[in-house]
């Protein structure tokens, strides 16, 4: 064997580079798709020799990156105002090819300016063998060539900076695809060079399950199996290597030094895995992202979110990510919306006692994390602008998924996590979106909610998130400020927001009936005028008490004169 690939290795090397890369190449897809058609596999003890290619293939994606320009034009805190999750591939085509690119992004950023987000979490554009989603990420530093070029990327960025919008990107962390140079490396050989970029065990660890699944993988051409705890085509990274934590650093500098604001970080509960009953939410994983966070603030104004369902909370505090998406709270704005007296009670209570550091969010791309907002209500408009109301005013960074604003359904003719990721509802049919045929069915209710529908008609959802967004924007107390005097009686509850002397309270009515609400701990004869929504302001009284009527399903929000 060992001859063998000596004599193989001594030819190679006097052809041409791209020859030997050809012939590398088929010898490391023979055994995959022999595996792939059923053949035999070293989990039968099958007779497949090992193919040592050695680092055969070259890792674009590899190589030293130090830090370039720090600075950013955007102002200070800019990520407390709301993002919109943006998934490329179903947001504006340019082409005509039927999939969302980057420079139908560009296109629809005055669209996105004029509703009021700050932010823009793209979901990954780097290049990936899935060619859908993203997360199997074949190339850290190309820009998936489905949605243009680096260029065309530069220039978004550009182009969202001049309308004062930052950018964060999706950045896939704890796997890659298996596809990925480094995997395809690591798994030619236990004696490769890169073997140990990828969790590696021989023999097979016994009693794994996570999601349902058994982690580890046979690898048909190489001794030993692998651990990939989402998919067997996303193998996990081996975050105990320096080698890893170097390699992600230095993807990370690549695009900070062109002027990305910042990342959304993928899976960070699954970093590391210790054992078969400890493999979520580590303490090594908020070492590790602490350190990335570390990289960040090596550069101004930049900002990072963390995917971390099992314990957001921890993962929010700045000895770890230092901001987290709040997934312990998206039921209880729901389950507010909706009137039920126990959510509306977690709903106030919730950023009493946890960091202003958590982002609150009602759905996302994931089936995980909840159906479209549209689904989950069942349609309902009055509870659909009562959870926007809810979570636009809350502390951290609020996430809108794209198509909420306008009350996006899901696709009735797609399942699992495929029908929330439609292409974005612009006009009544698919013409908004692309001249082609999208590379997916539409939203359910394209017909009635869209957004040539909704721009001019005062009532739609689009002009209530609008609205709500300016509120947010227009107030230093709404953005960024601190969480006093929340409360909740049965179906209403408020909540202060105080940054300095800037004091703005916001009081909802979940009820389907007129509620009469007195909010007491007030300084007597504080007079709070009207803000938004359906008061007119009023005075505190001596014993501190201020008294409203709110009419049904209607939310108010005031401020201090
Ligand atoms: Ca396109
Ligand atoms: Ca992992």
């Amino acid at each position: 064997m060992g001859l063998f690939m000596n004599t193989y290795e001594f030819i190679l090397r006097r052809l041409a580079l791209p020859v030997q890369k050809i012939i590398r190449s088929l010898l490391i897809g023979l055994p995959i798709f022999l595996g792939a058609c059923g053949g035999s596999s070293n989990l039968n003890g099958s007779a497949i020799e090992p193919v040592n290619t050695g680092s055969a293939l070259e890792v674009p994606d590899s190589g030293a990156v130090s830090v370039g320009a720090v600075s950013s034009p955007l102002p200070a805190g800019w990520w407390k105002g709301a993002f919109m999750q943006v998934y490329v591939r179903a947001y504006q085509d340019s082409d005509g090819d039927g999939k969302g690119d980057l420079k139908g992004l560009v296109q629809r950023l005055d669209y996105l300016q004029d509703l009021g987000v700050k932010g823009l979490w793209l979901l990954p554009v780097t290049q990936s063998s899935d060619r859908d989603h993203g997360y199997a990420v074949k190339n850290y530093r190309a820009i998936e060539s489905d949605y243009g070029t680096q260029a065309d990327f530069e220039l978004l960025i550009s182009e969202a900076h001049k309308r004062g919008i930052g950018v964060v990107v999706d950045f896939v962390i704890n796997h890659s695809s298996n596809q990925h140079p480094l995997f395809l490396n690591s798994s030619s050989s236990a004696m490769n060079a890169q073997r140990n970029y990828f969790v590696w065990q021989n023999p097979k660890p016994s009693g794994w399950q996570i999601y349902g699944q058994d982690p580890w993988h046979a690898s048909n051409w190489a001794n030993g199996f692998y651990f990939a705890g989402f998919s067997n085509t996303m193998p996990d990274f081996n975050w105990r290597a320096a080698e890893v934590e170097q390699f992600h650093h230095d993807n990370l500098r690549y695009w900070l030094n062109k002027g990305v604001d910042g990342f959304r970080f993928d899976a960070v509960g699954n970093l590391v895995e210790n054992s078969s009953t400890a493999w979520e939410v580590q303490p090594e994983n908020h070492a590790i992202m602490n350190k990335v966070r570390q990289t960040l603030m090596q550069y101004n104004q930049r900002y990072m979110v963390c995917e971390a369902p099992a314990n957001s909370g921890a993962f929010a505090e700045n000895s770890s990510c230092g901001s987290a998406f709040a997934f312990d709270l998206s039921g209880s704005i729901v389950g507010a919306a909706k009137g039920d007296v126990s959510a509306i009670q977690k709903l106030a209570d919730y950023y009493k006692t946890r960091t202003s550091n958590l982002a609150p969010f009602v759905s996302n791309h994931d089936r995980f994390a909840g159906d479209r907002l549209w689904n989950q209500l069942q349609g309902n408009v009055a509870q659909y602008k009562l959870a926007a109301a809810s979570y636009l005013l809350l502390p951290g960074t609020p996430y809108i998924y794209y198509g909420e604003e306008i009350g996006m359904a899901a696709s009735d003719t797609l399942t699992g996590d495929w029908a929330l990721r439609t292409p974005m509802s612009w006009t009544a049919d698919a013409r908004g979106f692309s001249t082609g045929s999208p590379f997916r069915s539409l939203s359910s209710n394209i017909g009635t909610q869209n957004v040539a529908q909704q721009l001019n008609d005062a009532a739609s959802l689009h002009q209530h998130y609008k609205k709500l967004l300016a509120l947010r924007n227009s107030q230093t107390a709404l953005s960024s400020g601190t969480y006093e005097g929340a409360w909740s009686q049965q179906k209403t509850m408020g909540f202060q927001r105080v940054a300095g002397n800037e004091k703005v309270m916001v009081i909802l009515n979940f009820d389907t009936a007129n509620a009469n609400v007195s909010v007491g701990s007030l300084v007597p004869g504080e007079v709070w005028s009207a803000l938004a929504g359906s008061s007119n302001g009023s005075t505190v009284n001596t014993a501190g008490v201020m008294q409203f009527s709110l009419p049904a399903q209607s939310f108010a929000v005031l401020k201090k004169n």
